[in-house]
């Protein structure tokens, strides 16, 4: 196990694609109200407790919806997904400059952070990403606002980061604290919750439980190119092998992000390795 210690008071936070934007919508549209009453939960937290943060966003139909289109996660194939590139690229900075403007209208010190600029991945995995220079921002007190992109792939030519790697790869990588995974439902579930009413909110995961607790881990019902739930789980449990407990909670709920982020544990499920 690769244990790394924990240096940064550092909290990253993804705010989930089914939450800040109308993730079942094919045309990509913000979710305003979500957005601001998040960035104001953080902005109350960052007032209320002295910690670092690095924040990713998920893409919603501002990537996934063109990710799909231009079979962007299959890899380089032909010169029409050349044009998608940009495209689906545009509608995520489109999206990242909302998300950065409504924490700045709190009052918190957000900056957007474009990883297709210095990023590469290899089948999908981050093997290069500009780490010194996002510690350097955050020493700074500067809030970091990453996101899901379209990267170049050493293996395929061209892939998708999905923030639910991006997330723990920074956690990992730059020794977090704690990582806070908020979505659109209440944690990790024996099933999919939108599809089964009967399934149970399981507490904790840990790399020994995971396949007694749950039954089925799925992705999302909307147009989803990334994993939904399934995805999650994989990298949070392989970053608690790693060392770094995580939380996966329900931010359409008002007050879970801000009691998660000064320290409340417990609000959704927790996945850690033993
Ligand atoms: P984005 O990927 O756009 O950032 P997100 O991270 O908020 O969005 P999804 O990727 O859509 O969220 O994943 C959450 C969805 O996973 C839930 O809405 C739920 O329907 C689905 N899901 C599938 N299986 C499970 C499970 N066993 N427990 C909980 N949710 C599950
Ligand atoms: O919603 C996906 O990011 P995610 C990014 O965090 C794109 O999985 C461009 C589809």
């Amino acid at each position: 196990m690769d244990i790394t210690p924990k240096q940064n008071n550092l909290t990253v936070i993804k705010l989930g694609g089914s939450v800040i934007t109308k993730k079942e919508n094919e045309e990509p549209q913000l979710n305003e109200s979500n957005l601001k009453r998040l960035a104001k939960e953080i902005a109350d937290a960052l007032a209320e407790k002295d910690f670092k943060m690095f924040i990713v966003h998920g893409a919603g139909p501002f990537g996934h919806v063109f990710a799909k289109k231009y079979n962007l996660h299959l890899g380089l194939h032909d010169d029409k997904q050349v044009e998608g590139i940009g495209i689906t690229h545009r509608w995520m900075q489109l999206l990242n400059y909302s998300v950065v403007k409504a924490l700045q209208d709190e009052g918190v010190k957000a900056m957007p952070f474009q990883p297709s600029a210095g990023g590469i991945l290899c089948d999908g995995r981050l093997v290069q990403f500009p780490l010194n220079v996002v510690e350097k921002f955050i020493d700074m007190g500067i809030v970091p606002v990453s996101h899901g992109d379209v990267l170049l792939d050493n293996r395929t030519g061209i892939g998708i980061l999905s923030g639910d790697h991006l997330a723990p790869y920074i956690a990992h990588n730059l020794r977090a604290n704690r990582l806070v995974l908020g979505t659109d439902v209440d944690g990790v579930y024996s099933n999919d919750p939108k599809r089964h009413p009967d399934a149970r909110l399981i507490p904790v995961v840990t790399p020994n439980n995971i396949d007694d607790v749950v039954e089925e881990l799925a992705g999302s019902i909307a147009v989803d190119v990334t994993g939904g739930m399934a995805r999650k789980v994989l990298e949070l449990l392989d970053l608690a092998r790693k060392g770094v407990e995580s939380e996966i909670i329900n931010i359409t709920k008002p007050g879970n992000l801000y009691k998660a982020l000064v320290g409340e544990k417990g609000i959704g499920t927790i996945i850690k390795n033993d």
